[in-house]
């Protein structure tokens, strides 16, 4: 998920782009502002932490854009192309490394196993999402 700050700065196509021609597939996107309540529930198991309110709070100010990528490990995969949770740890080649400094405005969610993804896929996109073979897949895959 593309969060506000990403959305706001025009770094949507740099964003997309970066997963695109690692070879993931995107199956599922959307432009969306989601209530508090809908992060809450996206940031659950951050609840009790400290920051959490002002984590709501920077997530609720503007849209976001939340995407579902396959593909062989995507999920780790995604959390490469991310970096760290600190951009300032996040080494230079990934979207928080190259874009952004402040934890609180780093930009992009990814998903940190299969398990939260599915968690999340189910909660931001309840009608599923577009299942399709992409052709360019024998080219990336062995
Ligand atoms: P990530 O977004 O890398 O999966 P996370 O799930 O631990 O990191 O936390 C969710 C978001 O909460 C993170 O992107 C930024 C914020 N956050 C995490 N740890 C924080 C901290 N110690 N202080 C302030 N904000 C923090
Ligand atoms: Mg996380």
């Amino acid at each position: 998920m593309i969060k506000p700050d990403g959305v706001q700065r025009g770094l949507v196509g740099e964003i997309i782009s970066r997963f695109e021609r690692r070879g993931l597939k995107l199956v599922a996107i959307k432009v969306e502002s989601p209530s508090k309540e809908h992060l809450e529930k996206h940031y659950s198991d951050l609840a009790s932490k400290p920051f959490f309110p002002s984590l709501i709070k920077y997530m609720t100010s503007g849209p976001v854009v939340a995407m579902v990528w396959e593909g062989r490990g995507a999920a780790s995969l995604g959390r490469q192309l991310l970096g760290q949770t600190n951009p300032t740890a996040s080494a230079p080649g990934t979207i928080r490394g190259d874009f952004c400094i402040d934890m609180g405005s780093n930009l992009i969610h990814g998903s940190d196993s299969q398990e939260s993804a599915q968690k999340e896929i189910d909660l931001w996109f309840p009608n599923g999402v577009t299942e399709y073979q992409l052709d360019s897949a024998k080219w990336v895959y062995e």
